[in-house]
């Protein structure tokens, strides 16, 4: 019979430390324990249609058990995670409004803090469309051992040490860089294994997607009626107007944006005057892993990951594909 091999993301992980050569396995050990979390999410949102875990949180289910919303299921999950790998001093969610910070002597020690929207797009769930988890890993710029400080988790996105995404899809799969390139792996549920199945993911240089949600077109700032305009024309490089793709949850409208060759946009509207989406835990990542894919994010004319935050919760437009794409766009922004 003949074997195959494959490579699991804990032998990737590993075999990549060797691309940091001062590397003690810190990151290897925090990545690990990210996916093992993501493995326990995945077991819940596919049991989602089965059992009662739909609706707010605090309610009760048949067999009279408390149930948790999945967001709140997922944050929990990923908070105990990253606690246990004691490789994290501290983490912020899109669930908490404060930082939390981990003050056990091993987390305390710890020199990364990540953060993070443990279940982007849950209001999918309820209609089996594709959800994520999006994260990112800083190092504290604060002394070991010490308490953690706003100014570690306030970073600009280009102080990253690592980012990535997990979309709970059609399939499963973790997608992360450590700025050394783009990896997807998907899960194999019959090995329980993330397994190298996109390596080295480099995005298209241009495409045709274009991904937004038109129906605050009116609220939109002239530059984005003008793109949207564009797309729509037969233009000289395409011959065709291009095609309107979205699904309403950012990590799976942008991992097929990232492979199809497409731009996603959130600009900002009158309901949401700074945009929608979060500077630290939605943007950065996703900016990260799309330079890293040969793409790139603005703000609309600077660049996401030169933004000094000044709160955790900071919102911004927001948008985001191959450098072409955004180039057009920034052409036609006021
Ligand atoms: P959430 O973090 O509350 O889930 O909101 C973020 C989501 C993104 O996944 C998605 O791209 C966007 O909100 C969709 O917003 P809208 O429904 O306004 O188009
Ligand atoms: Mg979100």
């Amino acid at each position: 019979m003949q074997s195959y091999h494959v490579t699991t993301l804990n032998e990737f992980i590993i075999a990549r430390q060797a691309d940091f050569p001062y590397a003690k396995g810190e990151l290897s050990r925090l990545l690990y324990a990210i996916g093992i979390a993501a493995k326990m999410v995945n077991k819940k949102i596919n049991k989602a249609g089965l059992v009662d875990i739909l609706g707010e949180s605090g309610e009760v289910n048949v067999q009279g058990e408390e149930q948790k919303k999945l967001d709140v299921f997922a944050d929990e999950q990923f908070i105990s995670a990253l606690k246990a790998s004691g490789e994290v001093c501290g983490i912020a969610t899109e669930e908490n409004d404060e930082t939390v910070l981990f003050d056990d002597d091993l987390s305390r020690d710890a020199k990364y803090l990540v953060c993070m929207d443990p279940l982007d797009g849950s209001s999918n769930i309820d209609v089996n469309v594709s959800v994520g988890t999006i994260f990112s890993i800083y190092r504290r710029l604060s002394d070991r051992g010490t308490k953690p400080s706003m100014d570690d988790f306030l970073q600009p996105g280009k102080a990253q040490v690592a980012a990535g995404y997990v979309i709970y899809g059609s399939s499963t799969m973790l997608v992360y860089t450590t700025g050394k390139g783009v990896n997807g792996f998907t899960l194999d549920p019959s090995l329980g294994e993330f397994c190298l199945s996109h390596p080295n993911i480099c995005t298209p240089e241009t495409g045709i997607i274009y991904s937004i949600n038109e129906g605050n077109y009116r609220y939109f700032p002239e530059g984005v009626k003008k793109f949207i305009k564009y797309t729509q024309e037969e233009n000289a490089s395409t011959r065709r107007p291009w095609t309107s793709r979205y699904i309403g949850s950012l990590v799976a409208d942008f991992h097929r944006n990232l492979l199809k060759g497409g731009i996603y946009l959130y600009p900002p509207t009158r309901k949401a005057p700074e945009g929608k989406l979060r500077l630290l835990y939605e943007c950065n990542p996703i900016g990260f892993i799309a330079e890293q894919a040969g793409g790139k994010a603005v703000n609309g004319h600077e660049n996401i990951l030169e933004i000094s935050p000044l709160s955790l919760h900071q919102r911004t437009p927001f948008y985001v594909g191959p450098v072409k794409m955004i180039s057009v766009l920034q052409s036609l922004l006021d």
